[in-house]
């Protein structure tokens, strides 16, 4: 990801709009999450995005989906290959995502991630534990989303491209047999629409934008006709190796 420029800037302005708006000086009175030392609230190690563990992408999680022809969740109970560290921790249901492609593209699934008061900022990677079925099972491209013109609304063009908001994608490989986790730091993803949005990777629910809005997962085919054919489950955000 190209490397913010201006963003001291950028919080030296969200710190002053703080106090004109009588919010806490930095440091003053500091809120106890910001102290690693205050255990009981510190902030969550993780953000649980899905475990499918209801069965259902409606709730409590709903997903959206388009273009592929499977997208639902199934049972783990046959899906033994692989890591089984990560095959001990996928619980009853993961999500299937299977189906043909067009021109490598087979479609996907997404959800809206954003809440008030829900800080993702602090999180560093997302995590997935994917069942691969070998090489040829696909790529999983992963897309998020930070609203720019703080609407908390990814407005999109007829292609759905966000218009006013940056969109980050990473490209995932799937080519192994069985369980596997695989984290992706935010800072691996790459900017996709270039002057849509501000072109810098903030998250932040600050000057009253929702930070980080949503994650897409777009599933494309190793041949241009070819099928996608995997299991994704545990979507995490988490803090990463430091
Ligand atoms: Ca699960
Ligand atoms: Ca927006
Ligand atoms: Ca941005």
């Amino acid at each position: 990801m190209r490397k913010a420029i201006g963003v001291s800037l950028v919080c030296g302005v969200l710190v002053s709009a703080a106090l004109a708006m009588g919010g806490p000086a930095p440091g003053a009175g500091a809120p106890a999450a910001e102290s690693p030392a205050a255990a009981p609230v510190m902030a969550e190690k993780v953000f649980l995005v899905d475990d499918f563990e209801s069965g259902s992408i409606k709730s409590p999680r709903e997903w959206w989906t388009f273009d592929l022809q499977k997208a639902a969740p199934v049972s783990n109970s046959e899906l033994k290959d692989g890591d089984e560290k990560v095959a001990a921790g996928v619980g009853n249901y993961s999500l299937l995502l299977s189906g043909p492609a067009k021109s490598w593209y087979a479609g996907g699934v997404g959800t809206y991630l954003a809440k008030e008061s829900q800080d993702l900022s602090k999180y560093s990677d997302v995590q997935l534990d994917i069942y691969g079925n070998g090489p040829g099972s696909g790529t999983l491209k992963i897309e998020v989303v930070d609203d720019d013109n703080s609407n908390w609304v990814v407005e999109a063009d007829q292609k759905f491209k966000p218009t006013k908001d940056d969109l980050w994608s990473y490209e995932l490989k799937v080519d192994w047999n069985g369980w596997k986790q695989v984290p992706v730091p935010f800072s691996d993803f790459v900017l996709e629409n270039p002057s849509a949005g501000d072109g810098v990777w903030n998250p932040q629910q600050t000057g009253g934008s929702g930070g980080l809005l949503q994650m897409q997962f777009i599933c494309l085919a190793s041949a241009s006709d070819g099928k996608i054919n995997f299991n994704v489950d545990n979507i995490l955000m988490t803090l990463g190796a430091k």
